[in-house]
């Protein structure tokens, strides 16, 4: 087992309905620390570089009004594992078929508006957490 940092995202639709508290209170008790976090507005220009892997697919357009249409959470968590942990923690892109007591079954609302990201491996969590803070913001607390 590995001590590891990945990067999540508490989305637009999880901050209006108010979930911010909830969705940390889920992470801490499953044993992962919120170790750097920060409420912005993201930019067109930055979201698009965030999702550049689905710049082709159908959804990029709508994605992208989606992540820019109100403040997001942005997060560092560490724990064991917690990469996979935190994509367990998150539950299936898809609301509908994510596990009963998973972050998106709890918030999520549709298929974009999912209430979180987490990076799906260490590579792109390392791309992710450089992408939104610096280094100076992930040295360990
Ligand atoms: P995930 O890693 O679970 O966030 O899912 P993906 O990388 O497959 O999708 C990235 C984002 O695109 C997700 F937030 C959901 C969104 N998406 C859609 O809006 N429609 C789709 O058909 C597939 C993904």
């Amino acid at each position: 087992m590995a001590v590891e940092m990945t990067f999540s995202i508490i989305k637009p639709n999880a901050v209006k309905k108010n979930a911010v508290g909830s969705i940390i209170k889920i992470f801490e008790d499953k044993g992962l620390k919120v170790t750097a976090a920060k409420m912005v507005r993201l930019s067109r220009s930055k979201c698009e570089e965030f999702y550049a892997e689905h710049k082709t697919r159908p959804f990029f357009g709508e994605l992208v009004d989606f992540m820019t249409s109100g403040p997001v959470v942005l997060m560092c968590l560490k724990g064991e594992n917690a990469v996979s942990k935190n994509r367990e923690i998150m539950g299936a892109t898809d609301p509908k078929k994510a596990e009963k007591g998973t972050i998106r079954a709890l918030f999520g609302d549709n298929m974009g508006e999912n209430a979180v990201h987490g990076s799906d491996s260490p590579v792109s969590a390392d791309r992710e957490l450089k992408l939104f803070f610096e280094s100076n913001e992930l040295v360990n607390p």
